[in-house]
């Protein structure tokens, strides 16, 4: 019975972890698409927003996903395509 919740618990994490996963390079193509599309930002922003972009895909690769959607996210506010 222990094995059994063990179990359904291992599968859960793993499916809420691959969730992130998926998510991240949603996130990632959606201020690529925005950064093509010549944001009206300042040049600071742009590089704020490329170094946010950029962690973000670290932190991805390196399977940190919730420290990745974060850099994602404040890339995302300053694109204002949240
Ligand atoms: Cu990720």
């Amino acid at each position: 019975m222990k094995l059994r919740v063990l179990v359904a618990a291992t599968v859960f994490a793993l499916a809420a972890g691959n969730a992130f996963a998926f998510h991240c390079p949603k996130e990632m193509k959606k201020i690529d698409a925005a950064l093509a599309a010549k944001p009206n930002i300042t040049v600071a922003q742009m590089s704020e927003v490329k170094r946010l972009r950029a962690e973000g895909e670290t932190h991805h690769k390196a399977g940190k996903h919730q420290e990745a959607l974060d850099a994602l996210g404040k890339a995302e506010k300053i694109l204002n395509i949240q």
